[in-house]
């Protein structure tokens, strides 16, 4: 009977060291924390279906492409041939910043998105600019590649002609926004992992460029199915640049209070950058009249 019981108790013990290990192995992966959203944190290229559960759907809900409620992406049109795509990024809570990072990376703190947004799925392109803007002020040319030498200030004047000409309201991410959508539920310092070995297959960046901008989308997307959040173009951001993220709202929106009010944020390096300058909580910061052929920007809408 002892015997018996022991062996009972012996199989509970291994049963429970295995879903331990079940546990320990879930925690480690991407988005396996607070917040993220699971399926759109799974290894393999599959941003369609990552991307298609709505704001709030449960895990392993079956699609229902007839159900009322925003669609997993967006093409909007901007007339003579030329599209624009974005994807939809569910809401969920996300830790922002990093305690490896430089200083104004720090601290890491919670932010909570409590409602889904789009963002694009590529990086704003040359043709994209020049349907809105009537001109294309890149470097770099080709229709299918990110439009840059534009300022924070031109990017602005975007989002505004976007929003006239389209009937929505577009806006620059926040910086919470689009820390949270480059990561896709990732913790760690790119949105694959943390060697910068393995950069290559996601961006564009410093002696891997060829020195110069990218078709967009030539390399892999997020778990969210974004390209080119690391590299290719730094994107401005809506927010004021601060040293630090004492005091920052934790809500996602835009921080534009206090601060260094001369300089708004840029994120994601560029083509022209080391792998240090594409993680996924660095932060840069310019004039925002400043720009070079290494600024880009990527568009968000929250009003849906
Ligand atoms: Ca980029």
């Amino acid at each position: 009977m002892a015997a018996s019981s022991r062996g009972i108790i012996g199989g509970f013990a291994i049963l429970a060291i295995v879903l331990t290990g079940l546990a320990c192995s879930s925690q480690d992966e991407p988005g396996a924390k607070e917040g993220a959203v699971k399926d759109a944190a799974r290894p393999g290229p599959k941003p369609q279906v990552t991307a298609q559960d709505e704001p709030g759907a449960k895990e392993g809900a079956v699609q229902d492409p007839t159900r009322p409620g925003p669609k997993p992406q967006m093409t909007v049109d901007l007339g003579g041939g030329v599209t624009m795509e974005l994807i939809l990024i569910p809401p969920g809570t996300f830790d922002m910043g990093s305690d490896k990072g430089q200083g104004g990376e720090k601290p890491v703190h919670k932010v909570t998105l409590k409602k889904g947004f789009y963002i694009g799925k590529y990086e704003v392109t040359q043709e994209q600019w020049q349907a809105v803007m009537g001109a294309n002020p890149s470097h770099f040319k080709d229709p299918k590649k990110p439009v840059e030498q534009v300022t924070w200030n031109a990017c602005r004047d975007f989002v505004a002609k976007l929003s006239e000409k389209t009937g929505r309201k577009f806006s620059l991410p926040s910086e919470a926004e689009w820390e949270y959508a480059c990561r896709a539920g990732s913790t760690t310092e790119f949105c694959y992992g943390d060697a910068e070995a393995g950069l290559g297959e996601y961006a564009w960046y410093s002696g891997k460029s060829g020195n110069m901008t990218h078709l967009v989308g030539q390399k892999k997307p997020n778990q969210f199915g974004l390209f080119d959040m690391h590299g290719n173009v730094s994107e401005w951001c809506e927010d004021v640049s601060h040293d630090s993220y004492e005091g920052a709202p934790t809500d996602g929106s835009a921080w534009v209070e206090g601060g260094n009010q001369g300089l708004r944020v840029v994120r994601g390096g560029s083509w022209s950058r080391a792998p240090t300058y594409c993680r996924s909580a660095i932060r840069l910061r310019n004039d925002p009249a400043g720009g070079g052929d290494f600024y880009g920007c990527r568009v968000v809408l929250r009003d849906f």
